[in-house]
């Protein structure tokens, strides 16, 4: 497939670590709520809808793009990680968070799912999306391309939704070890086609959201969740030399998991490790020692903050993040999703703030 030729590539440079001008920036749910142009189009259709319908899908994507030209770095596909469980075969309904009518109450229920599935023919959507939106984007920024992590992809599929306990999901990996692990390996299998397609179609980088990875203890996490994460990194690499299709830089952004970095770094083998506000750039730089790059990490709830308090603490982010030097495999982000109620000309300032304070 031929595309435009890229006319910003900061994010990719500073993925594979490299020194960058300034810090790339882009923001984890930028296309969504607290957008008035996003609410329109949702007024006038279903969420899955959206997601299946190419044409509605780029609109989306682009929006944040058009309304922070020149500020913002990447565009990720608009989608969600739910996509995943649906193609296996389960029901999920967005009202208006996600709600499961059939999860999986017992290992017995995995027979439900279905076998062998033909990802590219249940998410062929999403990569026609991902090529109309990289062709729409006509080389102005890199197009993101993502799933879920196996387990938080898990743990809906058996709590039936959100959750705060995470008890029915736990359960099954203390009761049921060894079948919670096929079935995270099965998750991990999909994730693997998911994410060849999506390159194959134009992803120029992959992002894995193991968004509740912080609510295993780390001995869990090692046991239950990094497996299956290593297994997607390697699985869409070897698959991507199979078909002689260059590598994309992939991201994994393990919510929470602050004290599993040294561990992620040595041996998940992804490019850029996402971390969330809880741990400090300095801290987190010297926990990776330099082997993979970063992304993060204000903390979302400062968009409400006013803007002394964003501009003070990008200014702190940046000065954390960099040591006094230029950046170095930086990627500027929130430490998790913007949420509905943030004015957006607070991101907008947030944005321009990063680019005063980030740059060598
Ligand atoms: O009615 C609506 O419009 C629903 C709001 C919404 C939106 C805008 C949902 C429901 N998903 C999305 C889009 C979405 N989800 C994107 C689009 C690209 C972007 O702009 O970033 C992405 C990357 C996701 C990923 C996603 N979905 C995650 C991982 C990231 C994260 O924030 O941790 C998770 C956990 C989901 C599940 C989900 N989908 C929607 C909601 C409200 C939730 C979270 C529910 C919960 O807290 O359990």
């Amino acid at each position: 497939m031929s595309f435009p030729p890229l006319k910003n590539d900061l994010i990719l440079r500073a993925a594979r670590g490299e020194e960058t001008e300034r810090a790339p920036v882009w923001v984890m749910r930028q296309a969504g709520r607290y957008l008035p142009e996003f609410r329109a189009v949702r007024a006038e259709h279903g969420f899955f809808e959206i997601c299946r319908t190419a044409e509605l899908a780029k609109e989306i994507t682009l929006q944040p793009i058009r309304r922070y030209t020149g500020l913002i770095d990447a565009a990720i596909i608009f989608s969600d990680i739910l996509v995943v469980p649906q193609a296996l075969g389960m029901e999920v309904q967005m009202n208006p968070g996600p709600h499961f009518p059939d999860p999986l109450a017992t290992p017995a229920d995995i027979e439900k799912l279905t076998k062998n599935v033909d990802v590219d023919k249940e998410l062929g959507y999403v990569y026609e999306a991902i090529t109309q939106t990289r062709h729409a984007l006509n080389g102005e920024v890199p197009l993101i391309g993502f799933c879920g992590a196996p387990w938080t992809l898990f743990s809906y599929m058996i709590e039936g939704g959100g959750t705060k306990t995470f008890q029915k999901c736990k359960s099954w990996l203390f009761l049921y070890p060894e079948e919670s692990k096929a079935l995270l390996n099965r998750i991990a299998d999909v994730c693997i086609d998911f994410l060849v397609g999506q390159i194959k179609a134009g992803a120029q980088l992959v992002q894995v959201f193991d968004s509740w990875a912080g609510e295993l203890a780390p001995h869990h996490f090692e046991e239950f969740s990094l497996p299956s994460l290593q297994r997607i990194a390697s699985g869409v690499r070897e698959k991507l030399a199979a078909a002689n299709i260059p590598a994309v830089p992939m991201t994994l952004f393990p919510k929470g998991a602050n004290s599993q970095l040294p561990s992620l770094a040595d041996k998940a083998g992804y490019d850029v490790i996402g971390i969330d506000w809880c741990i400090d750039p300095a801290d987190a730089r010297k926990a990776v020692g330099g082997k993979v790059a970063l992304q993060g990490n204000l903390d979302p709830m400062l968009l409400y903050g006013g803007r002394d308090a964003i501009e003070r603490e990008v200014k702190r982010m940046c000065e954390r993040f960099r040591g006094g030097k230029a950046p170095k495999g930086w990627i500027c982000n929130l430490g998790h999703g913007i949420t509905p109620g943030v004015d957006p000309e607070d991101l907008r300032w947030f944005f321009e703030c990063v680019h005063k304070y980030s740059a060598a």
